[in-house]
């Protein structure tokens, strides 16, 4: 009776899930108890225990991982045993910490796939059927076990298995611009986590997670604090508190960077001079890392802004940027530390186009730096903006190494409140062809380091990290974390992939809202270039925040501002960059660079970006530039209201507590989309002078309005404006 009653139960229990409140604090590691019965019956005969034999600090945060896993995904207590003795065993581990796994003769699987490399095999053992998780070192056998996690998260087939899987980029490192006082640069999800007032000794049960969320996505690395740097990192009572960190992260396989002020000498160091060939700086920074990594012995190195927006650097001595990175790089070179060098340089003399500068500044110094000097380069040679080329410095230096910058936090794509899934930004760059060697010779190939051969390969991440319940501020901001994992493990994956896993582990594995979410984010970032910055318009934000529009933005700086960038006038719209105008176009190669100088076969998202275009020009659609503009705009908010209707459909399968913060964040992307269009055509309205064309939403106010526009309620910004 009890029996019957109880399966009664629980078919109505899984065939009417109750869809439990969640509030993201999870992100994409929830474990719930699968909901598909099929699924969950098949799981349950593939899997009856599992076995991790290691005794190391990562080997019982894996078995942490597998049992907590295995628990809740399969609602029941899957057992932990020592012993292969019935089918369906997951056996984990490495050749050196578990006997069964040394017995397989695995070696031939495991050779080429490196140390954090591992492979999921369905096998037998002595007539059993098990699934092994089996690499080379610890860090292998914890991303295995995640990836197993995700298979069964996602719902697929693990009746037979045979992965192979190894990071195709060596250091997977999210970049933290978080300030010691815990305010975050362009954070807009709370304060930094990391709390250095209760640091080393307290520590928040918070930093166990965010390492398993990294290690859940193969990220291996962190920044802890802000490229514009605080030289008070580097005093020892902070270093004691980095430390601390850094035993917490260790067991996850993710190693600890800090940013080094290039003044940090004269500041914390009482020298008179942070010249880098100066011999008592070359001894401080020595002495400085020696230190560092007696308290922290797999301290990753440093990463250096130098000579930007008003940093200290190494040209204030008359030295280059090589001389200021090999010093730095020859301190931490003895603990086989490394130096990323920030090719994101702008200094006070504005030259004819700032797109130009890191290209010129630091094409002649290749091959000029350590093998332990790694040069990070934004995505872009601009800013992170919502759309922009390829960076022309990949492949323009064979012997340097080049490293990717990303940024995840959303600073001038709508911060935490708008939906914007960045995975196909990411993927676009990594795909641009550059033609360094001929066709085919595409930006992921620089930063896997194939085009050149090189054995220094890192991708980082400037992360939307915060101390807020869930994380990244919009539920869906968590997707760009993930992706920017992804994405740093396997550089060539798509963006759709990539957006099917997030979705199915982080709301639903119902196919049909799958599809349809997995649609709303694959679509969000063109919708937003359409309503921002459309047609390769760049940097149009408003001045002080980035958040809304402000393209008459003409005080300050001359390339900080929006006329700088959208030349517009009389004639037509866009900056020229062809050989007529500031020629960045040579900067790429000739294949490429042809491409880009002529109009006809330029790429009309990045038309605005290369061109300066008449306001009659006739756009592929047959329509003028000005008409086709505006449509754009008009088209960037008509979607904003897609996407809402996408997500009511999507009402019932989703938690209410997530289902009505993503709603009404909509609701405010609506309001912010319709800002941007209004604001823009009614700004370059005054250079046209032609009509707003049919279909285009009228705006309600005049443009003085938006130009005396102030939010209220941008996160982490509106109380500073
Ligand atoms: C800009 C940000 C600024 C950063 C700078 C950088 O506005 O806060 O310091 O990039 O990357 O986009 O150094």
């Amino acid at each position: 009776m009890n029996r019957i009653l109880y399966l009664l139960l629980f078919t109505l229990f899984i065939h009417n899930p109750v869809i439990k409140a969640d509030d993201g604090y999870r992100l994409w590691l929830r474990y719930d108890l699968i909901s598909d019965p099929q699924v969950l019956g098949s799981y349950q005969r593939s899997v009856s225990g599992w076995i991790i034999e290691g005794t190391s600090p990562s080997s019982i945060v894996t078995a942490n991982e597998m049992k907590n896993g295995l628990n809740g995904l399969l609602g029941k207590n899957i057992e932990r045993l020592s012993a292969i003795k019935r089918n369906g065993i997951i056996v984990a581990g490495t050749p050196e910490n578990s006997a069964i796994i040394s017995s397989l003769k695995l070696n031939k699987q495991l050779t080429g796939i490196g140390s954090e490399g591992y492979i999921i095999i369905t096998t037998k053992y002595r007539n059993e059927k098990i699934i092994v998780i089996a690499a080379n070192k610890d860090a292998g056998v914890l991303y295995g076990t995640f990836h197993l996690l995700r298979l069964m998260e996602t719902h697929r087939d693990i009746s037979k298995l045979e992965i192979v899987s190894s990071p195709k980029v060596k250091i997977r490192i999210l970049n933290h611009w978080d300030n010691l006082n815990r305010s975050v640069e362009r954070g807009y999800a709370g304060l930094s986590l990391w709390d250095w007032n209760s640091l080393p000794d307290s520590l928040d049960p918070r930093y166990t997670d965010y390492a398993r969320a990294n290690a859940s996505i193969g990220i291996n690395a962190t920044v802890l604090t802000n490229v514009n740097a605080n030289a008070l990192v580097l005093t020892r009572d902070y270093l004691v508190k980095v430390a601390a960190l850094a035993n917490v992260f260790r067991p996850y396989g993710i190693r600890v960077y800090l940013t080094a002020r290039f003044s940090a000498p004269i500041e914390i160091g009482k020298l008179k001079t942070a010249d880098p060939l100066d011999p008592d700086v070359i001894a401080w920074w020595k002495a400085k890392a020696d230190e560092i990594y007696s308290l922290i012995p797999d301290f990753g190195g440093f990463l250096v802004k130098a000579n930007s927006e008003g940093q200290p650097g190494p040209q204030s001595y008359n030295r280059t940027h090589a001389d200021g990175a090999n010093m730095i790089a020859d301190a931490v070179a003895p603990h086989n530390g490394i130096v990323m060098w920030r090719a994101f340089v702008y200094d006070n003399n504005v030259p004819d186009d700032r797109a130009k500068q890191a290209y010129n500044e630091f094409v002649p110094l290749d091959g000029k730096f350590r093998k332990n000097v790694i040069i990070q380069v934004k995505n872009g040679p601009v800013d992170f903006q919502p759309r922009e080329p390829f960076h022309p410095l990949f492949g323009a230096m064979t012997q340097t190494p080049l490293m990717m910058e990303f940024q995840v936090t959303q600073e001038y794509l709508g911060a935490s409140v708008h939906l914007v899934f960045l995975a196909p930004l990411f993927e676009e760059c990594l795909k641009s062809d550059t033609w360094a060697k001929g066709e085919g010779s595409i930006v992921a190939k620089v930063i896997d380091g194939s085009l050149e051969n090189q054995q220094l390969t890192a991708m980082a991440g400037v992360t939307n990290i915060g101390n807020m319940r869930n994380w990244n501020g919009h539920p869906f901001a968590q997707a760009n974390w993930y992706a920017f994992g992804r994405l740093a493990w396997d550089p060539y994956l798509n963006s759709s992939d990539i957006a099917d896993e997030w979705i199915r582990m982080t709301f639903t594995n119902d196919n049909e809202t799958v599809a349809r979410i997995s649609r709303m984010m694959l679509d969000s970032r063109e919708i937003t270039v359409n309503y921002m910055t459309p047609l390769g318009l760049h940097h149009q934000m408003y001045a002080g925040h980035h958040y809304g529009p402000g393209p008459w933005v003409n005080r300050g700086r001359a390339d900080q501002t929006s006329v700088y960038f959208n030349r517009a006038d009389s004639i037509g719209l866009g900056f020229n960059r062809t050989s007529t105008g500031s020629n960045s176009v040579n900067q790429y190669f000739p294949h490429v660079r042809d491409i880009f100088e002529n109009i006809e076969t330029c790429p009309e998202n990045l038309m605005l970006w290369f061109h300066h275009v008449p306001w009659d020009y006739k756009m592929a659609s047959g329509r003028t530039l000005w008409n086709e503009l505006c449509l754009r705009y008009e088209k960037g908010v008509d979607s904003v209201k897609w996407l809402s209707d996408q997500w009511e459909l999507s009402k019932s399968k989703i938690d209410t507590e997530r289902f009505e913060a993503v709603k009404a964040l909509l609701v405010k992307q609506e309001r912010d989309a319709k800002i941007w269009r209004d604001a823009c055509i009614l700004y370059f309205q005054t250079f046209s002078k032609r009509p707003v064309p049919e279909g285009v939403e009228k705006a309600d106010h005049d443009l003085d309005y938006y130009k005396a526009y102030r939010y209220t309620d941008i996160p982490g910004i509106s109380s500073r404006f």
